[in-house]
């Protein structure tokens, strides 16, 4: 067991579909701990820094309209960015979300419950959650000032 932190991120479907809440409620409930929040306006760049290690895939392109907002109308280009902390918080937080593919996704989890696949092929997920904890460390630091985390 290991105390971790990981980055989630309210996708622009999880935002306009109004499951902020409901999404956060299901964070509190693992007994994790919340330990920063942060609504932040995507830009280009940072979309694609968080993206980076998929810019090969085809649906890469679509996935950067798709996180900034693009697809669901929202001008400021808004993401809520939150930090859990505590015992595991990767693979517990990876268990809530689900598996990428909604279709795929258990049910009873928030993309099992909320995802979709859009006729355009899209996976709208609803969550963006730290897979490992290499990239739970390079995504809280890209998302993050170290004094926008509780110590
Ligand atoms: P993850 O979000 O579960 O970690 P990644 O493989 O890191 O999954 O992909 C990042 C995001 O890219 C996914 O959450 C989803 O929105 C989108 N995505 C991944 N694979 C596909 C695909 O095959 N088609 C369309 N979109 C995809
Ligand atoms: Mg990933």
């Amino acid at each position: 067991m290991s105390i971790e932190q990981t980055l989630i991120l309210i996708k622009p479907d999880g935002y306009a579909r109004r499951l902020t809440g409901l999404t956060i409620d299901r964070l509190d409930a693992s007994g994790l701990e919340m330990v920063a929040a942060r609504m932040v306006s995507v830009s280009e760049k940072h979309a694609r820094e968080h993206y980076k290690s998929l810019s090969d895939k085809p649906f890469f392109e679509n996935l950067i309209k798709y996180i900034r907002g693009e697809f669901h109308g929202l001008k400021n280009h808004q993401v809520l960015a939150m930090v859990y902390r505590g015992e595991n918080a990767i693979k517990a937080v990876r268990a809530i979300a689900g598996a990428t593919n909604p279709e795929q996704a258990a049910a009873g989890t928030i993309r099992g419950s909320f995802g979709r696949i859009t006729t355009a092929g899209q996976f709208e997920n609803v969550i963006h959650a730290s897979s490992d904890p290499g990239d739970a460390e390079r995504e809280v630091k890209l998302w993050f000032k170290p004094e926008e985390i509780l110590p």
